[in-house]
């Protein structure tokens, strides 16, 4: 079936050289807000991104000044698993805190 459809065909072929590349990598922000407690952003810094404290405590400071920062670069599946965690995290604990994914 597959051989003598040309649109299958190549996109079987675009498909090959996809899987030859290395993954696409993807930033992961966290985004400022006026509720959410300097204390709690340090904490999902150094558990959810594995980061020392005084790391967390330089990356929290510089979203609170500048409105968003970077907590890490990972492969689509890791990025999207840690935005859903920080977003349980905080709503679990009653915090806005908000995180994005951008790619790289
Ligand atoms: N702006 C918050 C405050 O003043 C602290 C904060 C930092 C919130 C980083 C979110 O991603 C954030 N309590």
């Amino acid at each position: 079936m597959s051989l003598h459809n040309p649109e299958l065909e190549e996109f079987t072929e675009i498909e090959k050289k996809q899987e030859l590349k290395e993954p696409s990598m993807y930033k992961v922000l966290l985004l400022n807000d006026d509720y959410t407690s300097m204390d709690f952003v340090v904490d999902i810094l150094t558990t959810v991104f594995h980061k020392s404290v005084d790391e967390a405590v330089q990356i929290m400071m510089n979203v609170h000044k500048n409105g968003s920062g970077l907590c890490g670069v990972y492969t689509y599946e890791i990025a999207e698993t840690k935005v859903e965690t920080v977003h349980s995290l905080a709503e679990e604990n009653g915090y806005p805190l908000r995180s994005t994914m951008e790619k790289e």
